[in-house]
């Protein structure tokens, strides 16, 4: 095999020697570079965008909001950050998010570290050196920090440690829809919306996808298109947001003991919802009064406390049937027309797809300018200047709006030109599925990092929890390795083949393996089906903690070459 493989790269004169170099300035980038700066280590971060922020640069499409709230959506590693921040509602919008990410930026003075506007195109492990060697390309536009031309910086570093915090929805799925070209009207995925605003007024609109991003999008749209109109694979379940203004009472309650709240949201199985925990029991054991009750409870409190009306909802079949029951029933006493309530309504278990949170979407529907098509049985066909054409049939449109999702979890290192010992490129190495150990490293790619990646709990949890572990994780593995002077750390191969067996088995113990989504790699034509996300946040963190307690088993250490 060595034979084919490119020689081991050596570092270039013109890079530039750092300890971390950090690919992608969201959440996880950002307080990775805190970090790193904290333990007096050098560091760089290079962000593709134009300003920090990662899925909040990105995601600007109409009624973009988080649905974890906005209390619990945040950094709580710095006490005066926390109390200081003033969230305006439950759920944050976008802009709004996007400003906290400029905030922490500012507040951590952290602007100087960012090299934006600059696209990590591949790093190559050398192994003499121990270092990667990182190569980027600049973007076309201007640094907006400093308003210089992002051009005269170092374009390649030599790193001793590779962080990717590059995010698990971050690159696009564009389906490869025939003829999608030829239409002549404007074109927004989600994923990339423009900066500037998208005024659909008096527009014909489509929108292709109905989940969580389209279904956040679509009352929006509608309120402004002439005519809307929504192609629908899979129908979604979505429970009501409920959002509003935030609580002043709330928010008193909340900093009076920030950090108690953060631990207990800690101990929650997705790092969050302790003011609302999972009712012990079984929707299956219990009447039907105090099923409804339980359920109607949750719905009125919104969000995906609905999930924690009964505790079993997740294992047991009934029980979830019990809950999906609940959800159509809400679904057919908003939709006027019977038929489009039909539609509407998925027959899949639910939350075996990531559950939406929603702002008036069913009830979008009464409008009469939404129209909503099935393209489940009959798949959208084709393309044309004028629209598309499904079952046979045109449907004209003048703008579309492409609500298709992610290549989830893997898409993003899957493009890059990756490669660790002897030249292994990481789509080599993930031909079968993103093997790794802990969700945060991979044999054969020493000192590389990937924050809220698979094999992480992340896509289960509050994010920014999950990225604050990692972080933490990662910052005490380097100064574990800084002072027994090691120079490099990687899994074993039989430890990340255990990992992903457990990944795996954990889920089989749930109700998420019966049905196509993003977890699965079940969007993406041809990506090879692995379950991605570990179930379960807190004995995920106990897992990693105990590794770093215990001299990190499963793991190999090595000195620095030159001593070793
Ligand atoms: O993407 P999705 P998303 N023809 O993959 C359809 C996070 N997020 O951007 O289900 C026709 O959920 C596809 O149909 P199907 C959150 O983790 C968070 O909405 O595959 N349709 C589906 O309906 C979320 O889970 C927030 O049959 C096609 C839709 O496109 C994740 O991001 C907000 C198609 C894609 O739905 C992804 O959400 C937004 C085709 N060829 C997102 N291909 C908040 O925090 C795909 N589809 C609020």
């Amino acid at each position: 095999m060595s034979r084919t493989l490119p020689p081991s790269p050596t570092s270039s004169p013109t890079a530039r020697p750092v300890d971390l170099l950090i690919v992608g300035a969201g959440f996880a980038g950002l307080y990775m570079l805190h970090k790193a700066r904290g333990l007096g280590l050098s560091a760089q971060l290079v962000e593709a965008a134009d300003g920090v922020g990662g899925t909040w640069t990105f995601n600007r499409y109409p009624g973009a909001r988080v649905d974890i709230q906005s209390l619990e959506y945040s950094f709580g590693f710095d006490e005066a950050l926390q109390q200081d921040w003033h969230w305006t509602e439950r759920y944050a919008g976008q802009p709004e998010l996007l400003r906290y990410a400029n905030h922490v930026a500012d507040r951590f003075g952290l602007r100087d570290g960012i090299l934006l506007n600059t696209r990590v195109s591949g790093a190559a492990f050398d192994e003499a050196g121990q270092r990667w060697q990182v190569q980027a390309e600049a973007g076309p536009s201007t640094d907006p920090a400093t308003g210089a031309p992002a051009t005269g910086q170092p374009r390649s570093w030599s790193a001793r440690f590779l962080v990717m915090a590059s995010g698990p929805l971050s690159t696009p799925n564009l389906p490869a829809f025939p003829g999608l070209d030829s239409f002549a009207g404007p074109v927004h995925h989600t994923a990339r919306w423009p900066q500037h605003a998208v005024d659909f007024t008096g527009l014909r609109v489509a929108v292709v996808g109905t989940g969580s991003s389209a279904v956040q999008a679509i009352p929006v749209i509608a309120r402004q298109a002439s005519a809307l109109t929504v192609f629908q694979r899979t129908a979604t379940y979505a429970v009501p947001a409920h959002n509003g203004p935030l609580d002043p009472a709330l928010e008193a309650r909340i900093k009076a003991d920030y950090p108690g709240f953060r631990a207990r949201n800690r101990q929650m199985r997705g790092g969050f919802g302790s003011e609302s925990p999972p009712n012990p029991g079984s929707a299956e054991a219990a009447s039907p009064a105090e099923r409804e009750a339980s359920f109607e409870a949750r719905w009125q409190r919104g969000g995906f406390s609905l999930l924690g009306a009964f505790d079993d909802l997740m294992v047991n079949p009934t029980s979830n049937a019990l809950a999906a029951e609940f959800v159509r029933g809400k679904i057919r006493a908003a939709v006027v027309d019977p038929a489009t309530a039909t539609l509407l309504s998925p027959q899949h278990t639910i939350g075996c797809k990531r559950l939406c949170v929603d702002t008036g979407y069913y009830e979008t529907f009464n409008r009469p300018n939404v129209r909503l098509v099935d393209v489940s049985r009959q798949p959208i066909e084709q393309f044309t200047p004028g629209g598309l054409r499904a079952g046979g049939q045109d449907y004209p449109f003048d703008a579309l709006v492409l609500a298709t999702g992610f290549d989830a979890m893997t898409g993003t290192l899957m493009r890059l030109d990756l490669r660790g010992r002897g030249g292994l490129s990481i789509q080599q190495k993930w031909a079968a599925g993103p093997l790794n150990h802990l969700g945060l490293m991979v044999a054969g790619f020493p000192n590389l990092f990937n924050i809220a990646g698979p094999g992480s709990s992340s896509a289960f949890t509050n994010v920014i929890v999950s990225i604050e572990h990692h972080v933490e994780w990662i910052a005490d593995c380097i100064t574990h390795l800084d002072r027994q002077g090691l120079a490099t750390i990687e899994p074993t191969v039989a430890s990340e083949t255990a990992w992903v067996a457990h990944v795996n088995a954990v889920a089989a113990g749930t109700v998420l393996l019966s049905c196509n989504s993003w977890y699965l790699g079940a969007n993406i034509p041809g990506k090879p089906r692995m379950f991605m996300p570990l179930v379960g946040f807190p004995p995920y963190v106990a897992r990693c903690a105990a590794v770093a307690a215990t001299g990190y088993p499963g793991f190999t250490l090595d000195a620095p070459h030159a001593l070793a």
